[in-house]
């Protein structure tokens, strides 16, 4: 994610920039800390406006905006940016403060789940860049992964222990659910419940501590089941995912590492020669020299839910 830098704050020096800018004259208090009405201000000299500060406007601080702050923008907090929120973050000046988290858990049902292409995923083998062999099949996985989805069974994520989304320690999980009304259209409106396995905190058991650093979240689930495209992908790596969350949305990418008999069973189901399986394996899970497994990669995008 983009980070606006923040824009440095008018010191000393740039309070005087500012007053030869607007033209004070020679002998001006540039030290005048005394309350605004103080006696003292009416005598004061050299200074554009009339309250006890050194510029040139009416306001209580000492910079020449509007505000009452005394950064280099418009509005009343104390960032850099011109919406009304309190942080540095680097919205769009939506005034949706997007760091601050006010809940003890947060859940989301997932609308989109596909096998990425080639780039889309984690990098699995800690060289730098993405692993996702599974590619190859995304045609074929996706469009299982689609009728999945339209179905009564919902994959589901929750946060708990958040307080702030842009820095902060966590718990991460992910797991299956319900949809018991029987209507899908309303599963992605925001305030749909689900039916979710539970612990006695109220908590998904797939789940690890997680980081968000700098917006973006991550996290390793040591270890996972889940059949994705009529498949089941018993990961032979830890689950590695990351995104961005708020209240309302979580997206990210999320991917492990998969038997190579598993894809295997996938040419041979579609068609194609079975010895991909081992001309792509790109993995070696047991550091004998021989990758044994096939890395895939995942994009998400999740709404908010309810879980029950
Ligand atoms: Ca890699
Ligand atoms: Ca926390
Ligand atoms: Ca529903
Ligand atoms: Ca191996």
């Amino acid at each position: 994610m983009i980070r606006i830098p923040l824009f440095s704050r008018l010191n000393a020096t740039g309070i005087a920039v500012v007053c030869t800018l607007v033209g004070c004259a020679p002998g001006y208090k540039a030290t005048d800390v005394d309350p605004i009405g103080t006696s003292e201000d009416t005598a004061e000299t050299g200074d554009a406006d009339t309250d006890a500060d050194s510029d040139a406007d009416s306001d209580a601080d000492s910079d020449a905006d509007s505000d009452t702050d005394s950064d280099a923008d418009t509005d009343a907090d104390s960032d850099a940016d011109s919406d009304a929120d309190s942080d540095a973050d680097s919205d769009a000046d939506t005034s949706v403060d997007v760091c601050p988290s006010t809940g003890p858990d947060w859940s989301w049902v997932v609308e989109t789940l596909e096998v990425g292409n080639t780039t889309d995923g984690v990098d699995l083998d800690g060289d730098g860049t993405v692993d996702n062999v599974m590619a190859v099949a995304r045609g074929s996985l996706n469009t299982s992964i689609l009728a999945e989805l339209s179905g009564a069974t919902v994959v589901l994520m929750q946060f708990w222990g958040v307080d702030d989304w842009c820095n902060d320690d966590m718990n991460g999980a992910i797991g299956w659910g319900s949809d018991t009304d029987g209507d899908h259209s309303d599963n992605y409106t925001g305030t749909e419940s689900f039916d979710a396995t539970l612990d006695s905190s109220g908590h998904m058991a797939m789940a690890s501590a997680a980081t968000i650093a700098g917006s973006t979240w991550t996290a390793s689930i040591p270890s996972a089941s889940m059949t994705i495209g009529g498949y089941v992908l018993t990961p032979v790596t830890p689950v590695l995912l990351e995104g961005q969350a708020t209240e309302t949305t979580n997206i990210g990418v999320f991917g492990f590492g998969i038997d190579k008999e598993v894809l295997r069973g996938i040419a041979v189901d579609n068609g194609w020669d079975p010895a991909l399986a081992d001309t792509l394996a790109d993995l070696d899970t047991d550091a004998d020299g021989v990758n044994d497994a096939i890395s895939a990669g995942f994009t998400f995008d999740a709404t908010a839910c309810t879980l029950f």
